[in-house]
């Protein structure tokens, strides 16, 4: 059957669903290249008037159609592309329909596909229909009672959502499993795996007592890496008892992981299903950034039980009601588990990398969005990452505790519906008293706003009084803007570091920190009892997702670097003067900025992993995205410049920071991983001083005994140009070829490396004969580290990086769409470019726009990225 043609969905047009389903009843017969499925559901009119049932349905083979009992006539049904009408059905009534699919012959890996032999699903957003037909969409909420068979040999394991509720043999060497789900749930929560797996096993005991068996099902031979996932779940289910009082809710809870993956992991009610990538885990093998993932998306999975799963949405236009919201979460689980003020500079570097660019672009779109072709497009930064931060604000704006009494709120009253952000809403409206309709403007209107602020300060009247103003540059669809509350937390230092307590106007008492909201587009605060001239920091632990203008002085950054009590101001000082140096903004910066990171340096043992982030000077893509006119050859080159002042000055510094031994036993903790990214930092800072380094990076790379050494030092014999690279990788490839995650690191290390001959290198890995363009982990192995993380040779002049992405794009689009979409993405900055540049990025996209079986996927991502 033919794909549908593309329509614009728009929230604007939702309405409820004609039909109810509230049990489904499935049989999977399990064969990869003939499963046949049976689904029997009860179905139930919500109007009062007959209507047709629309099904969805993709990728299917009809095999058989009943309502109660009855087979229905050819004329009673209609197929059409995505689609099965019953044209007349009674109000209320038994649905059984059987399909045939093709599971081993799913290249776009949603719906029920293999992977390594074994068979798995991913049914978000849309994929449930292509497993058999049905009201694919969130807001129809039924119970599972899913049996499967299959042979018993091949496919041990049987696992399905829920509780487990019988299990035999029958036909000789066939056996079968019952799973059902208590819980009303929407489709794409539906998951089932089957095959030969390890498992690992623990325990849970909620707070009411309520025992939860825990598993992690791997691929034969891996079980021991996933330990530490274990450990992740396991804590994650105790902090959201304590944190948010959530409990969890069935007898077990499995986890299993699979090497063919779109995207990090799924949250499948009881039955989450996760990249390998995001379970596997050793010192050997994993780099500290993978364990600190594992734990945050082990989390995030977790508390979608929640936040997601029991209180879903009405629409996929209120996504970010399900994943804002648990970003959120999941960046306080790692907040309190790691360290507070690093996992807010690396939410803020995250969301300044990915969300702001897309701000800035073609692709922009509101948190939520408000029209969309394919919502597999709209699984973004904005939606994630800005969604995460507006509840953030909604947390500033309306104070703590009104916060919590507004999330036990929503727990209570949304519990077992499908919702939407207004009645999420609703519930803090309720809980704090306050209007929150402005606020609302920060779910609607896309575009990052632009804070500008100018201080004066009255020696005479000590008075200090900020002018602030804010502006939001047009998106597409949006050309004018309103302003937005934005909370701020704003205080004072002196040149010399003291702290200065202030009035602010209103106030009765001087306070050194003032925590407040400004609403309109311009707003003028003024303060008393300023003793001295201030230095103000405004945007204290980054209260909301703006950029800020505030115009200091070198000076009075430095001060900041050196005296701000709050973490996220003494980094961004730093981050800012560099910004401004390799900007040309401040030429003769760049001594005074060294010593500053030398001062950092002397201090590191009191926090390694604030000293690392701090070392780390903006990348080029934040460098591009500020520039008014960006360069990347002159913009590279001036941040290596940087790079090599900072290296010459600290030197003996960072020399044996660098070169320190590994510490054993190793610990993944955040101490441990904390004093490595200072060694990570350190090598990749001395990298910019040149191949002269190679043969100590090599020393490293030899003697380094963890995966975040041994590729830190890589990535350093790769930046400094040295020659030992290749023999390094080489080295690598021969102790690692089994281990494809490990592989995966071996692509990107050389796809991301910003040496000369970079494009060339890009094109010997997409023919080496470990590229797979069928396992989406190596395809981004690949392009997404060339075209994300090495911007200075994709955007080369010549257009070579552009279509090296868009023939890639070209080749999987037919195989995996939702992949090969998301790979454009890079391309959102193409407008930003000089004329040269810009016909070229056309001239690739183009291309791919003109082939006539480009997927729905593709096209659209295309199509707005071309307007
Ligand atoms: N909800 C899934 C993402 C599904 C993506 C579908 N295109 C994982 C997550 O955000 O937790
Ligand atoms: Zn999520």
């Amino acid at each position: 059957m033919r794909d549908a043609e593309p329509v614009t969905i728009r929230l604007s047009e939702y309405a409820p669903p004609a039909y109810q389903i509230d049990e489904i009843a499935l049989v999977f017969s399990l064969e990869p290249e003939a499963t046949l499925v049976a689904a029997r559901s009860h179905v139930r009119r919500s109007g009062v008037a007959p209507a047709p049932l629309v099904l969805n349905g993709e990728r299917l083979e009809l095999q058989s159609i009943a309502i109660d009992g009855a087979p229905l006539t050819t004329d009673q049904y209609r197929e059409e592309p995505g689609k099965l009408i019953i044209l007349d059905p009674p109000p209320e009534f038994r649905l059984d329909i059987v399909t045939r699919i093709n599971p081993a012959g799913n290249t776009h890996l949603e719906g029920l596909y293999m992977s390594g032999g074994r068979f798995c699903t991913q049914c978000e957003a849309e994929g449930f229909r292509a497993i058999t037909y049905a009201l694919d969409r969130p807001d129809v909420l039924a119970r599972y009672a899913v049996r499967i068979e299959a042979n018993k040999a091949a496919y041990p394991t049987l696992l399905a959502n829920g509780n487990l509720t019988e299990s035999g043999e029958f036909d000789g060497d066939r056996h079968f499993a019952v799973w059902v789900d208590p819980h009303p749930k929407p489709s794409y929560l539906f998951a089932l795996c089957a095959g030969k797996y390890e498992s690992i096993h623990d325990s849970f005991t909620t707070k009411s007592g309520r025992n939860v068996a825990l598993g992690i099902y791997v691929d034969p031979g891996d079980s021991e890496r996933a330990r530490y996932a274990m450990d992740a779940l396991k804590r994650s289910m105790q902090w959201d008892e304590q944190v948010f009082q959530r409990e969890y809710d069935l007898d077990v809870f499995n986890i299993v992981a699979v090497r063919d993956f779109n995207f990090g992991a799924m949250e499948n009610k009881g039955l989450n299903i996760f990249n390998s990538s995001l379970i596997l885990a050793d010192a050997e093998t994993a780099t500290d950034a993978d364990f600190e993932a594992i734990e945050a998306v082990v989390g995030h999975e977790y508390f979608h039980n929640w936040t997601g799963n029991r209180i879903t949405c009405r629409d996929w236009f209120q996504l970010c009601l399900k994943e804002g919201l648990t970003v959120y979460r999941e960046q306080e689980f790692s907040a309190d588990q790691r360290s507070r003020p690093t996992q807010r500079i690396k939410d803020v570097k995250r969301l300044r990398g990915r969300q702001f660019s897309e701000d800035a672009g073609p692709l922009a779109h509101p948190v939520r969005p408000s029209s969309y072709q394919k919502i597999d497009n709209f699984y973004t930064a904005t939606v994630y990452e800005k969604g995460g931060e507006v509840i953030r604000m909604l947390k500033r704006v309306i104070g703590a505790e009104a916060f919590e009494r507004g999330m036990q709120l929503y727990f209570e009253r949304r519990d077992g519906t499908a919702s939407t952000v207004e009645d999420f809403v609703a519930c803090f409206e309720e809980a704090s008293g306050k209007s929150l309709k402005d606020f609302m403007g920060w779910y609607e209107q896309a575009g990052t706003p632009s804070l500008t602020v100018r201080g004066t300060y009255d020696a005479a009247a000590r008075t200090y009084t900020l002018k602030l103003s804010q502006r939001t540059a047009p998106t597409p669809g949006q050309p004018t803007k309103q302003a937005l509350p934005i909370p701020l937390q704003i205080g004072f230092i002196a040149k010399d570091g003291a702290i200065i307590a202030s009035k602010l106007e209103g106030d009765t008492i001087s306070r050194v920190e003032h925590k407040l909201v400004i609403t309109g587009e311009e707003t003028t605060l003024k303060f008393s009892d300023v003793l001295e001239p201030p230095i103000p920091a405004v945007l204290r632990g980054f209260s909301a997702p703006v950029t800020l203008d505030d115009d200091l002085t070198i000076d009075e950054r430095l001060a900041q670097m050196a005296h701000d009590p709050d973490p996220f101001t003494r980094w961004e000082a730093g981050q800012s003067i560099a910004r401004a140096i390799m900007l040309g903004e401040a030429p003769n910066a760049a001594p005074a900025l060294a010593t500053a990171l030398g001062r950092e340096l002397d201090r590191a043992q009191e926090d390694p992993a604030f000293a690392a982030l701090a070392l780390r000077l903006p990348d080029l893509n934040e460098l591009l995205l500020t520039a008014q006119k960006p360069d990347p050859e002159v913009l590279f080159a001036a941040r290596e410049a940087l790079r090599r002042t900072v290296a010459t000055t600290l030197r003996d510094k960072l020399t044996p920071l660098a070169t320190a031994p590994s510490e054993t036993p190793f610990s993944p903790g955040a101490d441990a991983a904390g004093r490595r990214s200072l060694k990570a930092a350190a090598l990749d800072m001395l990298s910019s001083l040149g191949a002269e380094q190679g043969d100590a990076f090599l020393e490293v790379f030899d003697t380094a005994r963890s995966m975040t050494e041994g590729a830190a030092a890589l990535e350093a014999l790769g930046a400094s140009g040295s020659d030992a690279f290749d023999a390094a990788l080489a080295r690598f490839y021969e102790r690692w070829k089994a281990n494809p995650l490990v592989i995966d690191k071996w692509f990107a290390i050389q796809a991301s490396s910003p040496r000369a001959d970079a494009l060339a290198r890009a094109e010997r890995l997409r023919a080496h004969p470990d590229f797979n363009l069928k396992n989406p982990n190596r395809v981004r192995a690949l392009a997404a580290a060339f075209a994300m993380r090495n911007p200075r040779v994709f955007h080369s002049s010549d257009g070579g990086g552009y279509r090296f992405l868009a023939s890639l794009v070209e080749q999987i689009d037919p195989l995996n769409p939702a992949l090969a979409a998301r790979l454009l993405t890079p391309f959102e900055s193409w407008k930003r470019f000089d004329a040269p540049r810009q016909s070229h990025a056309r001239a690739a996209l183009e291309q791919l726009a003109a082939l006539t079986n480009l997927s729905k996927n593709t096209r659209e991502m295309v199509e707005r990225t071309l307007a």
